[in-house]
């Protein structure tokens, strides 16, 4: 192939690198100026079949494997990701683009999260409790569950797949991994490490291509029996159509419309920097991003005026110069679903305070750039202020009161991040009982999740379960109830518990 210089990467399967059946490829190109970062395997239902023998061979004595030491494999990943974080992060500005400080934030999240489910090797907790009869014990115990199917979205591309392959492992699960299609590289680089680090052969596993071909096979493969994704809504829901068939257990990490509310009595300058960092971080390309700001009238002219300012200084430019403040979106497609939200919010009669257009003046030309941008009179019902745009693009919504403000945030399909600035210690936990959202930040924006936590959301943004903290380990293990009868006679519970003590 004449591609000199340019690496040719393979998928892992069982423990070999290896091409697609098919020998066909795809390219990875960055958004931030178009070069070429490596040419992947576009893989079909043949390279999936294989990855999923290896993984459920492999099932069969990892999950023997005393989990405290599969704990320590994940400490071991967990340090080769410090020992790597400058080259990942680097290379995360030109596969991904976003900026280097959150390319390191991102890596970084991962090294939390490999230590934090590695220490859960010696925890795992369950219950015991008394019984009901004589002579008997009884306790629940975390059980793995088998091949794990892990769908990865591009907009944290070593972050996600950590928060996923982590607790799978040291539940005692094996993986199978399809990076997105945007990001193959980073999905590599962490198979790699993980390899490096001595995960057993056939215990992690990476097959590279689509959605359509990779993951459709996988999420209805009969020997898949748990798939977690984060993605868009629709995929969401044509993931758990085609899994239902299966009685698949689904982690689904979908969209989000997150609001920051901003009360009179807010302190501004702080809203402002929450403000900005949560819509213009990442170019708007995280789930938790704010996409509405939802202020007092009174407040609004005075902090309209400062967000257009600010977003207008702030630097586009490619990730891996420092002097950048926003990176390009993903792709042409992003840009183009932006571009087209502008239109549709102008057409809906907001009003477009600065940004709105692709920026393509000098090098600026060779990615994919959007400028920052704000509208202003907002009113809730607008697509604009309803839909997932995934980009930098804000909605100023004005409300009269604190009611009609946790109203508006709530006024919407997704229920993932919240914000609200107040100084009003009541106000402040009257917004965290009342926001529907998985997760509420008082005096912060909206992004920022720490990994132990448990991270997701509430309506359309998932189907209940939650990544990250402990509450990760309910998708990646079954819980078994074990009930020791030593009394030597047969005790029947519910019948023989006579000489319990009746109140
Ligand atoms: C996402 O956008 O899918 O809380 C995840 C945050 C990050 C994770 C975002 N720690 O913004």
């Amino acid at each position: 192939m004449a591609t000199t210089g340019v690496r040719e990467y393979q998928n892992f399967i069982g423990g070999e690198w290896v091409d697609a059946a098919s020998g066909e490829t795809f390219e990875s190109t960055s958004p931030a100026d178009g070069e070429t970062i490596g040419i992947f395997p576009k893989s079909g239902a043949d390279d999936v079949d294989r990855a999923v023998t290896a993984a459920a061979t492999a099932y069969e004595e990892w999950r023997l494997v005393p989990a405290p030491k599969r704990g320590e494999l994940l400490f071991r990943f967990a340090q080769l990701l410090v020992e790597a974080k400058d080259e990942l992060t680097e290379l995360m500005t030109h596969e991904m683009g976003k900026v280097w400080a959150e390319a390191g934030g991102d890596v970084q999240e991962a090294i939390d999260m490999s230590y934090y489910m590695g220490g859960e090797g010696r925890r795992l907790f369950g219950q015991t409790t008394p019984s009901e009869l004589r002579d008997k014990f009884q306790m629940s115990v975390r059980m793995p569950i088998g091949v794990i199917g892990v769908i990865t979205p591009w907009n944290f591309p070593i972050a996600i797949p950590s928060w996923k392959i982590a607790p799978a492992l040291v539940s005692g699960n094996t993986v199978v991994f399809k990076p997105a299609r945007d990001t193959p590289a980073l999905g590599q680089r962490f198979v790699e490490l993980l390899d490096e680090a001595g995960v057993p052969k056939g215990v992690v596993n990476i097959v590279h291509g689509g959605g359509g071909a990779v993951g459709d096979r996988l999420v209805k493969h009969p020997d898949v029996p748990v798939i977690t994704l984060t993605g868009s809504r629709e995929t969401g829901v044509e993931v758990m159509r085609n899994a239902a068939d299966g009685l698949k257990h689904i982690h689904l990490e979908l969209g989000g419309k997150n609001a920051i509310i901003v009360m009179d009595d807010a302190e501004l300058d702080l809203a402002l920097d929450g403000i900005l960092w949560s819509a213009f971080g990442t170019s708007g390309q995280r789930c938790t991003a704010a996409s509405r700001v939802i202020v007092h009238q009174s407040r609004y002219d005075e902090l309209a005026g400062k967000i257009v300012q600010r977003a207008e200084s702030l630097r586009l430019g490619v990730g891996w110069d420092e002097e950048t403040d926003v990176g390009p979106v993903i792709n042409q497609a992003a840009l183009d679903k932006i571009h087209s939200y502008v239109e549709i919010g102008q057409g809906e009669g907001a009003e477009l305070l600065t940004g709105g257009e692709i920026a393509s003046d000098g090098d600026l030309g060779k990615g994919f750039y959007y400028r920052p941008t704000v509208f202003g009179g907002v009113k809730p019902d607008m697509r604009i202020a309803q839909e997932e745009i995934f980009g930098p693009v804000l909605s100023l919504i004005s409300v009269e009161d604190e009611a009609e403000a946790i109203r508006v945030s709530n006024g919407i399909r997704y229920g993932l991040s919240s914000s609200i600035f107040t100084r009003d210690v009541n106000r402040a936990f009257r917004a965290m009982r009342d926001l529907e959202a998985g997760i509420t930040y008082i005096n912060a924006g909206t992004i920022g999740a720490e990994v132990h936590l448990p991270f997701g959301g509430t309506k359309d943004t998932g189907n209940g379960h939650r990544e990250a903290g402990q509450a990760a380990l309910d998708v990646f293990t079954e819980w078994k109830s074990v009930y020791v009868d030593y009394s030597g006679t047969l005790q029947r519970a519910q019948i023989d518990n006579t000489d319990a003590a009746t109140p």
